[in-house]
């Protein structure tokens, strides 16, 4: 039987599709990325191109969209800011993304990348543009209603049709495996001791969670970079920072069997529960089942540069995110939404790191992680593409003279200050030559054998984090939109149909 709170949640979404409705044309696009995959960085640079791309003051410049057709085309009037429809979500911190990113004029120093972000915001844009001769023609309008929102919280999902112990079960199993035994070694240790049938003792319930927690994070850091550690909600809060909500452990505990109601055991579960109704449930309800659009960020340069363990790691969270596409179509979710997406793009981010002979390469990559993924999931029920991208291009390219070798392709940027090369140290404003190697032709490399960083013998693959680049402004002052890769063919795959 519906929750009386998701028949409320039906009503409410009517009248807000009325609402739509009335207001023309509109698109929800979801932003999403495990964090710091570049959903901030990426949100950013699509509104500053879209905004600025008809600005008569830029005019003359060369298209920076070109495969952007209704730019391409001359029919793109204007893009502009406007309220957003959702009065209880925060605005998307546009205005401060961009002066970070630009930093002040004649202050090109004080540039840098925006703050982490920790919880959904949203903004609407709408483009203005003409339609092509043939079909209606003359002035039309696209409200487009952008969502930035933590991967972690998608990678919930799964856990709705989980019994705690089975959920559980899967966690000490996961956390066994080579790559992460060591890591989970701590909270293994205690769990092992804790005794499911003891009495429920708070003190314990929050050393065990933290324990936990511990886990999860030091599997995310840098030199690992595992992406698939649910529960979301433990390694990205929100609004649940410090609340009792997240106080919960997997326990080594048989399915089927009953423990008494104020054991340590009955405790777990308890809280597991509330987890899933109070927390998965209404973000799956209120925010993801009403998106049109999504774009799946992936940091895969940090998976590659980590290993294989961690690219087989993202290809279990690619699958479990395409799962979440699928929901509802024939599963248990059914009654909880109705996904409406019908176009999914995968974009490996950060492309600049790379030179643009390895471009190709990286989209192979991503392509094969996601066809394997597409391939377990069966019938996403969507179209999905998959491109490699920098939303915010940081370096250019160069050739640079070996010491008596071949001459070897380089990317040139400002690494960040305390960034390192060997015994090179970098101070944030010199700019460096580095020779990021290539990546592998065959994608299939990547899953077996050495890390990227061992996979060349002539080269060693380098991976340093630039600076933002620095601005280039109009006469007027304004800075033009940041350089960047293939941004307008996401935008094409994304929007390009409800631009015609
Ligand atoms: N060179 C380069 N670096 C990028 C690009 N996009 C993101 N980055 C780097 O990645 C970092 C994270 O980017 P964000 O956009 O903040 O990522 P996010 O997904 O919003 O991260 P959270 O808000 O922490 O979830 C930035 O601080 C940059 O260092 C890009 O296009 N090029
Ligand atoms: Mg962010």
């Amino acid at each position: 039987m519906p929750l009386i709170s998701d028949l409320l949640f039906e009503a409410r979404a009517v009248a807000q599709s009325l609402a739509e409705y009335a207001s023309g044309p509109h698109i929800r696009l979801g932003v999403t990325g495990l964090s710091r995959a570049g959903k901030t960085v990426f949100i950013t640079s699509l509104i500053e191109h879209l905004t600025k791309a008809a600005d008569p003051s830029l005019r003359g410049r060369r298209s920076t969209l070109p495969v952007f057709r209704v730019h391409a085309e001359g029919r793109l009037i204007g893009g502009r800011l406007e309220p957003q429809p959702d009065d209880a979500v925060p605005r998307f911190a546009y205005e401060d993304h961009i002066a970070a990113l630009t930093g002040p004029q004649r202050q090109v120093e004080a540039r840098h990348w925006p703050q982490s972000t920790r919880r959904v915001s949203e903004l609407r844009i709408r483009l203005d543009f003409e339609q092509k001769a043939g079909l209606r023609p003359g002035r039309q309008s696209l409200a487009i209603d952008i969502v930035d929102y933590p991967g972690e919280w998608l990678l919930d999902l799964p856990l709705l049709s989980k019994s705690f112990a089975q959920w559980s079960r899967e966690t000490f199993i996961a956390s066994a495996s080579a790559g992460r035994a060591a890591l989970a070694a701590h909270w293994r240790g205690f769990a092992i001791n804790a005794d499911p049938r003891a009495k429920a003792n708070e003190d314990d319930a929050r050393r065990a969670a933290e324990l936990f927690t511990a886990y999860l994070r030091a599997c995310r850091a840098d030199e690992y970079s595992f992406s698939s550690l649910p529960p979301g909600r433990f390694l990205m809060p929100g609004d649940l920072e410090g609340s009792p909500a997240l106080t919960f452990v997997p326990l080594a505990i048989e399915e089927g069997e009953v423990y008494p109601p104020d054991s340590l055991a009955a405790m777990m579960e308890r809280r597991y529960e509330a987890y899933k109704a109070h927390v998965v449930k209404p973000f799956f309800r209120d925010h993801f089942s009403r998106l049109d659009r999504q774009i799946v960020l992936v940091d895969a340069l940090a998976a590659l540069n980590a290993g294989p363990a961690a690219m087989r790691d993202l290809e279990i969270a690619l699958t479990d995110v395409l799962t979440a596409f699928r929901a509802g179509r024939g599963n248990v979710l059914t009654n909880l939404f109705r996904p409406k997406i019908d176009k999914i793009l995968f974009a490996a981010t950060k492309a600049d790191h790379l030179h643009h002979t390895s471009h190709d390469r990286l989209e192979a990559i991503l392509r094969h992680l996601t066809t394997r993924a597409i391939e377990r999931v069966e019938n996403v029920g969507a179209e999905v593409d998959v491109i490699a991208l920098a939303a915010v291009r940081a370096t250019r390219e160069a050739k640079v003279n070996g010491h008596g070798g071949p001459a070897l392709e380089a990317v040139i940027g400002t690494p960040l200050d305390g960034e390192r090369i060997g015994d090179e140290i970098f101070d944030g404003k010199t700019e460096a030559a580095i020779f990021p190697g290539e990546l592998p032709k065959d994608p299939q490399a990547v899953f077996l054998g050495e890390p990227l960083a061992m996979l060349s013998d002539e080269i060693d693959y380098r991976f340093v984090r630039f600076r933002p680049p620095t601005p280039v402004r109009g006469k007027d002052g304004k800075p033009f939109p940041p350089p960047h890769i293939r941004l307008d063919r996401a935008l094409q795959f994304l929007l390009g149909d409800k631009l015609i």
